[in-house]
């Protein structure tokens, strides 16, 4: 039984987009705020170009990271947001938060995990509530930034998740199988033909109550993932902890490090060896092993053995190289000339620079290691600056180290003689980050060093502190770094990716074409009974909903499908209907879904949640939900 606009369903009318509120009729808000700011703006920063242009910068003493009010970023920084879930998106150098985007936690304001797409997308990817992002990389192509996707780990349930850079939100989430924990996480370069997450804890596999207390039978992975599709295509089961990893430039190599070669179940026994491996994975023998069927298939998933003694290690040509780095190493980057990987102590003072054509070449990987500078205590990971130098955090020392890649290869083994300056951060950094550092070709001028604690830089808030992202300048080498500006961030940022900002293109609205959802017209406005389910398919506009009431029987499912029809960029809005704990949000030409049970009878207020206009607080309808008989 189909049944059309009975009873007190009211059809609201509709209007165009622009001319139901005089404030933002025909100039979107954006535009609008901007003329406003620019002409107030005007003379107060009149003769003050960009920094960024001024060729005379390098002589400046004073570093203005100044971006004047209805001014724009030169740069894009994408930070992680720890075990908030999200990413957080930067402007640089003004260092202003811009968006959050969320990804493995459920977000309100977004609507996200409300509606029944994203909560399909969250639901299918495990079901859990929370989730650790911690490494976020943008695709490139060719070694550049490309502006479409951004991908980023789940260290806490071994996920991967993909977001779509033209609307800025989560369009994928895969759970890998046969893994706990994934840390590590970047593209193959240099198109981005694969992501890798690096396995970090190790499990039996499968994980299915065999040998329970038998740590030696433990192991790890490194999952391979398609970046379209987001399938696992490949595993690779090693030996040890892995931890952070990096790819090389050419598509070849992927480079992971590890503090647990002891393959111990406690901390001291964990850190009781001098040496850990980095394992550099010879990428495309591994996809030969797995065309030849050289696998075992483990929960759907090819699963090569690279173990030190697995017989595809054998010989000159090992699949998996085990390289003796000290001591506990942390983080592990790739050059921008795509020459070394460069390996951060963590436990020990060095870091360790490995020449990735020599590892092609000689029998025994050790010797590919071709410098160990000594940096400081508790060097955690490094960033390049594309002049030959790379900067590391030292945790313990609370300071980043800058430092001549070349004359580190040059030096002694442990000399301190390539170390050119020390600055101190504050306090205790984990990821540092460089403009474009990613990239065959970064930029320069900014750096970001993430700090775990902030202890006296902020104005106390209780007891759980901010941590301090702080902004460094480093494109002067005569004059050296120079701390810009502190930076409080909510728990907690890992590592970033900047990019600058004219290599993204997003959209100012949505295309319908880009989803799967019916786009709902003022036409399209109705309302489908059948057996016990109802969908109300609805438009939005300032400043109604396509229905004034819904009336549903008790133990009705019912889904909402709504369309925002305006055309005008920044205008959102939502449908709430708190008692059911539904807020979806709409952005213009944006459809979501949302389907619930009504099994509370009573009067529901619909309303938006976007202040959307001067009449936003009237945008509201009545669900009415009648009591069964
Ligand atoms: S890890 Cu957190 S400070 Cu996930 Cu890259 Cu080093
Ligand atoms: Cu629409 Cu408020």
């Amino acid at each position: 039984m189909t049944d059309t606009h009975s009873g007190n369903q009211t059809p609201t009318e509709s209007k165009s987009s622009d001319d139901r509120d005089p404030l933002f009729a025909r100039i979107p808000r954006r535009d609008f705020m901007k003329a406003g700011a620019a002409a107030g703006a005007m003379g107060a920063f009149a003769g003050c170009t960009s920094l960024l242009d001024d060729d005379d910068l390098a002589s400046a003493s004073d570093v203005d990271a100044t971006v004047p009010p209805g001014e724009h970023d030169d740069y894009y920084a994408f930070l992680s947001g720890g075990h908030s879930g999200e990413i957080r998106v930067y402007g640089v150098p003004s260092m202003r938060q811009i968006m959050r985007i969320p990804v493995f936690n459920k977000e309100s304001a977004r609507g996200y995990g409300h509606d029944d797409r994203t909560s399909e997308m969250l639901e299918n990817a495990g079901g859990y509530t929370w989730g650790d992002t911690h490494h976020p990389r943008l695709s490139q192509t060719n070694n550049d930034y490309d502006g479409r996707f951004a991908y980023v780990n789940d260290k806490a349930n071994g996920r991967m998740a993909r977001i779509d850079l033209k609307y800025f939100e989560t369009d994928a989430i895969v759970d890998i199988p046969n893994t706990q924990g994934v840390h590590g996480a970047c593209a193959r370069l240099p198109d981005t033909d694969l992501i890798f997450g690096v396995g970090e804890f190790r499990v039996p596999m499968p994980n299915d109550g065999r040998d329970l207390d038998d740590p030696s039978a433990y192991t790890s992975v490194l999952s391979a993932i398609d970046p379209e599709t987001m399938d696992v295509v490949w595993q690779v089961l090693v030996d040890g902890n892995m931890d952070n990893g990096d790819g090389g430039k050419d598509g070849r190599w992927f480079f992971s490090t590890g503090y647990n070669s002891e393959e111990a179940v406690t901390e001291s026994e964990m850190s009781s060896s001098e040496t850990d491996y980095v394992k550099a994975f010879d990428t495309p023998a591994i996809e030969e092993v797995v065309d030849a069927g050289e696998y075992e298939e483990v929960n759907g998933v090819p699963v090569v053995d690279g173990r030190k003694d697995s017989s595809l290690n054998d010989g000159s040509d090992p699949i998996v190289h085990y390289l003796d780095v000290p001591k506990s190493p942390h983080g592990v980057s790739v050059t921008p000339d795509g020459e070394y990987a460069i390996a951060s102590g963590k436990l020990d003072p060095t870091a360790t620079i490995i020449d990735i054509e020599r590892l092609a070449e000689v029998d025994d990987s050790n010797d590919a290691i071709v410098g160990q500078p000594r940096l400081g205590m508790g060097p955690l990971h490094t960033a390049y600056d594309g002049r030959g130098h790379a900067y590391t955090t030292l945790f313990v020392d609370s300071q980043v180290v800058k430092w001549d890649i070349e004359a580190a290869i040059e030096a002694e083994m442990g000399s301190e003689d390539p170390v050119i300056e020390k600055i101190d951060v504050h306090y205790n950094p984990g990821h540092l980050i460089a403009a474009e550092s990613y990239t065959a070709d970064p930029q320069g001028d900014w750096l970001i060093c993430l700090n775990k604690l902030s202890k006296d830089r902020f104005l106390p808030v209780g007891p759980v502190y901010p941590e301090n992202d702080q902004l460094i300048y480093i494109g002067d080498d005569d004059e050296g770094m120079k701390l810009v500006k502190d930076t409080p961030a909510y728990a907690e940022p890992h590592d970033a990716s900047m990019v600058k900002a004219d290599k993204l293109d997003p959209a100012s609205i949505y295309d319908p074409d880009d989803y799967e959802e019916e786009f709902i017209s003022a036409q399209d406005t109705d309302i489908i009974r059948e057996d016990g389910r109802v969908h109300v398919k609805m438009h939005s506009v300032r400043n109604q909903f396509g229905f004034h009431d819904v009336t549903v029987q008790e133990g009705d499912e019912v889904t909402f499908t709504v369309t925002n029809v305006e055309e005008t960029p920044d205008m959102l809005h939502s449908l709430a209907i708190p008692q059911y704990d539904i807020n979806i949000k709409l952005a213009p030409q944006e459809t979501r879904e949302v389907t619930f049970t009504a099994d509370e009878p009573g009067v529901y207020w619909m309303y938006c949640a976007f202040f959307c206009s001067a009449l936003h607080l009237e945008m509201r309808s009545r669900l009415l939900v009648e009591p069964a008989e």
